[in-house]
Parts: C-alpha cells; structure tokens; sequence
C-alpha cells in the first residue's frame, strides 16, 4: 500500500507541474515571455531537486566504502576461500556482466532517449549546460587517450582526490577493495576493531539512505517540475515510457535465462525453480530490499529448492550484497538512455567502460531500496554523462526498483543452485506440500 501511494503520490505530483508548466500568464493580451509559473517554479521548487540530487551524491562515496570494505573483509581470509568461494564470485560476476551486457544490447536497439526532439534536447543540454558541456568534453577526452588509458585511471594517485572529483568514482572503488584485502590479510586482532568500526560506519550510511528515500516524492517533484517547466514536451514521457519498456524487457529476459540454466545445470524444471522462489520475489517486489527479503530466500532455497545450508548460508547473505543483476543491468539502460537524451554518443570503448562501472556499482551498491540509484550517479560520473539527467527517471525509479530487486532475488537463488549442485549439495526439497512443512514445523 505504501508502494502504490508512494507512486500515486509522484504522479499527483507530475501532473500538477505539468499543470503549473502549462500555465502561461496572459496581461493585456499578450503572454509573459517567460511564465511566471516557470519563474516560480524555477526559483521556489527547482532547487529541492538538485538538493536531492547533491544528497544522492554525497552518499555515493561513503556508500561505496562502507559496502565493499565491509563486503570484501566478510569474504573472510582469502588464502582459505574454498572452491566454493571462488566459484561463487566468479559465477555471481558472469551473471552480472551477462545482465549489464543485454541492458546494453536492449538500450541500442531500442534507443530510448532518441525519440526526444531535437528542440526537447536543446532544452535539456541549455538548462543542464553546466553539466553537459563538462561531460561531453570529459567523454571527448576519453577519446584521445591510448587504449589502456581507462586501466591506468583506475589506480589512484590521492584517495581524497579520487573521492572529491566525482569523475573517479572507480578510483574509489579501487581502493576499498584493495583496504578490504589488506584487512582481511592482517591478523585477526588486529582487524577485529576495523571491521567493527566498518560495519557500524555500513550501518549509518544506509540509515542515511533510508532518510533520503523518505524525502524522495519531494525531490522528485521538485526534479519533474523543474524539467517540466524548463521542456514541457510529451516527447518527455513518451521517451520515458520506452526506457521503462527497455528495462523491464532486460528484467523478464532476465528471469528467463536464470530459469534456462538452472534447468541446464541442475535439470530442475522453471516450473520447479519459480515454484520454489516465488514468495521471495513477492517479497523483493513488495519491500525492493534483497536485504530484507534474505532470510525468506534462504527459506524457500533450502526447503524449497533442494539446495543444503552449507551452501546457502554462504552463497545467499554475499549474493544479497554484491550480486545485483537487475541493479546492473538498470544502471546500463539508465545510463545510456541518459547520454541518448542529451544527444551523446557514446562510442563502443565508452560504452564496455559503463560494463566495468555499472559491475563495479551494482558490487557496492547496498541491497535496500533505492541504493541502484544511488550508485547510478558513479556510472554517469565515470562515462561523463550529466548527472543531471538523473532528473529524467526519477519519477519512475521506485516501480522500476522493484522490479530490479526482484531480479536481484531470483539470479542469487539460481546462483546458489548451479553452487550446490556443483558441489554435490544439491538435494530433493525437504517440503514438497503442505503437510511435509506441517511434520517439518512440528
Ligand atoms: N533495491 C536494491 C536491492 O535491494 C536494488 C536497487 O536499488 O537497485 O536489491
């Protein structure tokens, strides 16, 4: 209910600054060049958006540190990740370059952001000029370089640096993978006060998230007002209608390949597979939180599924934190459907640069709602994409969230399948109806 008021509430909302858009002020006549509800809005509304959008980004970064340092120091002491360990982050890593790679294929066959006209887009690149002008110049840049220019930029001169200039959000990245080895590498005393410290650091950040989401409606109200007024045009809409169609296209393609290989690995049927993970998706769709919905989907991929706790309990709780397919391959279409809009053209080395991006943000983004859209302003900062056009999709990230969370639920159940029956942990399900689960509570 809290979802449906929530998206009713945005709605409400874009329609009344359509509706204050719409309004020219006629005196004596003839129309105010400029109406004052444009003025009104611009002034009084429009800077709640780009607040909202300055909160988004400040998170970005401790966000990025909190989640990987933690995530990687959980990974335990390397030396003894066993091959089940291994094998899991390298097939959780194949499932999200696969999502990212159809995200991508999907955004340039559909060309979202191309159905925008030429004079919705001079509008868009006027308004943002500050943004777009600096990125399409950083996406120019990027042309000139040598080809292993983008590996070089990877490592990082100076943290602080990396982590104030908005451009090298992989730099930030970089380096919290590379603290979260050097501590688990350290002795175990040692790193017992640094890992509780990043826990608790964890902690905070998505409360702050959480904060955030809560005045989301009205930084998204302020955002569509402000792009409203400033390009009222349908083309708009339309334009964000195909990039909704192109991510969920993404999502159900999605969905159907976990089913494809789990039949093909594990021979259990799709029928089988979303029999027994269905109540997790509800859940995901539901609170578009995999940390939420974890201790359900290890329920349903234990007593459902077949699949035994010596792999579930370590497959699933990493899975919900850095396996995000639905994120990653969301933040490829937002990304590219973002660049289309603003009339770049983002050539094919830009475009395998949001692949490692959007993997490396889906890995550090947190699995509570809205975090996919946090970390999308590291993709865009990364490609030199306006980060202002984030304004473009905000009204519809929630259902889209949703969706993407619930993808992000079945690709670790199918994961945790394909691990089990590799190891030989893959059993018939303890319950099969109702009255197996009855003698099994009892
Ligand atoms: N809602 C996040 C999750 O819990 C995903 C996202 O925000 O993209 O998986």
């Amino acid at each position: 209910i809290g979802m449906a008021l929530g998206v009713l509430f945005s709605l409400l909302l874009l329609s009344t600054s359509w509706g204050v858009a719409m309004t020219t002020i006629t005196v004596g006549g003839e129309e105010l060049p400029i109406s004052n509800a444009e003025l009104f809005v611009r002034n009084w509304v429009k800077p709640f958006g780009n607040m909202f959008i300055n909160a988004l980004k400040l998170i970005a970064v401790p966000l990025i540190l909190g989640s990987l340092i933690k995530g990687v120091s959980d990974l335990k002491d390397i030396s003894k990740l066993s091959k089940m360990g291994v094998r899991t982050i390298l097939t959780y890593l194949a499932t999200t370059l696969v999502a990212v790679s159809i995200g991508l294929i999907i955004v340039n066959l559909i060309q979202p952001g191309k159905t925008i006209s030429e004079e919705t887009r001079e509008n868009l690149i006027e308004n943002y000029s500050g943004e777009a002008g600096k990125s399409i110049s950083n996406a120019e840049k990027q042309k000139e370089n040598g080809p292993l220019q983008a590996l070089e930029d990877l490592i990082p001169d100076n943290i602080f640096a990396a982590a104030t200039d908005n451009g090298n959000m992989l730099q930030v990245i970089v380096f919290a993978i590379f603290f979260g080895v050097g501590l688990i590498l350290i002795s175990k005393e040692k790193s017992k006060p640094v890992k509780a410290f990043f826990d608790g650091f964890n902690e905070v950040i998505l409360k702050l998230i959480d904060l955030i989401m809560l005045v989301a409606p009205i930084g998204v109200f302020a955002l569509m007002a402000g792009l409203v007024v400033e390009s009222p045009s349908q083309d708009l809409f339309v334009a964000l209608l195909w990039y909704a169609i192109s991510v969920v296209i993404g999502l159900l393609l999605m969905i159907l390949i976990y089913t494809l290989i789990v039949f093909l690995i594990t021979k259990k049927t799709p029928r089988f597979f979303l029999n027994g993970i269905s109540p997790a998706q509800l859940l995901a769709f539901s609170t578009s939180s995999s940390a939420a919905t974890l201790p359900v989907t290890m329920e349903r991929v234990e007593e459902h599924l077949g699949v035994k706790e010596e792999v579930t309990s370590f497959v699933l709780p990493i899975g919900a934190t850095i396996n995000m397919d639905g994120t990653s391959l969301y933040q490829a279409v937002a990304a590219i459907f973002i660049a289309q809009a603003f009339g770049m053209d983002l050539d094919l080395s830009a475009q395998l640069g949001i692949v490692a991006t959007a993997t490396l943000a889906s890995i550090g983004s947190a699995a509570v709602p809205g975090a996919g859209m946090v970390m999308l302003v590291i993709v865009l900062a990364q490609a030199g994409i306006p980060e202002a056009g984030l304004a473009l999709i905000f009204a519809i990230d929630r259902p889209l969230d949703m969706l993407r969370t619930t993808v992000n639920v079945t690709g670790d159940a199918a994961v945790s399948m394909i691990i089990g029956k590799s190891v030989d942990k893959l059993g018939d399900p303890e319950v099969k109806n109702w009255d197996d689960h009855y003698k099994k509570e009892n």
